[in-house]
């Protein structure tokens, strides 16, 4: 959303770059770019794209723009590598150097599809400067809020991907200008394996960085309970001047790479939650790796952000084969696969302890 208007709706504008939905990064990779494809049905199926104001097919970014946060090398690199190519010796060594290996493969337009700088479709969390990580090459969050540092003497990120958002974290570890956000699963083995509560920034960036460690199986109340509490806390203590939002879908119930129990409803009550302070947004996907709720949470969460209402009855579309499992409706029941290893009193020490870091930005 751009600007709020107090008298009306927030205007919104939607990136839904064409073509992106078919891009594909192997037959048996969990990263599923259809899933945008089917988003996009169901928003254009309830007709929500009339409450929109500007819906944009975003050109490319150019190797200009993605060199404002990346390595010349690893760019360029990433523009010449192609699945025809990576046998050849001298490509064989880059591949490895930059890690476009097992979760980051090289595949066809691999390049198109990282081009794209803010979206959606984006959020890929974990790209690092100079090499891919976790499914993600270009880290077009960063490149986003280098961008909005241009206009605004402070940008909050949020990120609420089940996975600890580290790229976006690290790009930024030194800067009181952005303060990074992110709730994640924490244990010794989950990827990518950083993210601990005394993680707090460091040089002028102390204090400027939160995270919020997590068990498996959290549910709505306790989930909507530290999120609301934290980033009421943290707002008032940054004043944020616009808010970057990252919304993985991973963190929901009965996700193939998650374990968190969130339902739609509750993944969409975040969303909610950081509209409220009505302060310029950019919304963004990130993981989800069940597509069927993947997109019905994006669908529902691009409701809730142009203030419409939407029946649960899901609109038909060629995708209804996707969403037979629970009758075609928007909030299937995702609640109780995980056993919940959260407690009041695990949360409520995280919670104190980030109150305790905050105070450091008074004044
Ligand atoms: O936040 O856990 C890892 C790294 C490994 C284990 C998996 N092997 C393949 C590589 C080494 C330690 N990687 C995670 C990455 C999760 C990225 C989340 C991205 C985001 O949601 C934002 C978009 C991981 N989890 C599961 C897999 N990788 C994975 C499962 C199955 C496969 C197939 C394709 C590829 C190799 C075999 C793969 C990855
Ligand atoms: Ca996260
Ligand atoms: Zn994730």
């Amino acid at each position: 959303t751009e600007r709020i208007n107090p008298h009306s709706r927030p205007i919104v504008s939607y990136y839904f770059p064409k073509g992106v939905g078919a891009q594909h990064y192997g037959e048996r990779h969990p990263m599923k770019p259809h899933r945008l494809a089917l988003t996009n049905a169901l928003v254009m199926g309830y007709g929500l794209d009339k409450q929109i104001h500007h819906i944009y097919d975003p050109r490319p970014a150019t190797q200009e723009e993605l060199e404002l946060y990346h390595d010349r090398d690893y760019i360029e690199f990433l523009s010449r590598v192609t699945p025809q190519n990576q046998n050849q010796n001298e490509m064989k060594s880059m591949i490895d150097s930059f890690n476009c290996i097992e979760d980051c493969p090289v595949f066809s337009d691999m390049y198109d599809f990282c081009h794209i700088a803010i979206n959606w479709s984006g959020g890929l969390h974990h790209a690092k400067r100079g090499e891919a990580s976790g499914f993600c090459y270009v880290n077009d969050i960063v490149l986003a809020i280098l961008e909005l540092l241009r206009f605004h003497p402070r940008v909050l990120y949020i990120d609420i991907d089940i996975h600890h958002g580290d790229g976006v974290e690290l790009a930024f570890y030194q800067s009181n200008r952005v303060m990074t956000v992110s709730f994640h699963k924490y244990t010794g083995d989950f990827f990518p394996g950083t993210g601990k509560l005394d993680d707090s920034g460091s040089g002028p960036g102390k204090h400027f960085c939160i995270n919020v460690p997590l068990q498996d199986g959290i549910d709505d109340e306790m989930y909507l309970t530290i999120f609301k509490t934290v980033i009421d806390d943290t707002v008032t203590a940054f004043r944020p001047t616009s808010i970057v939002l990252q919304c993985g879908a991973d963190s929901l119930g009965c996700d193939r790479l998650g374990a968190f129990n969130l339902s739609i409803a509750a993944h969409g009550e975040c969303v909610n939650f950081v509209r409220k302070y009505s302060v310029p947004l950019l919304v963004l996907g990130g993981g989800g790796y069940t597509i069927k709720n993947v997109s019905r949470c994006w669908t529902y969460e691009t409701s809730v952000l142009v203030g419409a209402e939407v029946p649960d009855e899901l609109p038909q579309t060629v995708y209804d084969a996707f969403f037979a499992d629970s009758h075609w409706k928007l909030h299937p029941p995702l609640t109780g696969k995980v056993d919940n290893q959260n407690t009041a009193a695990s949360l409520k020490r995280i919670t104190m302890n980030i109150r305790n870091k905050l105070r450091f930005l008074q004044g």
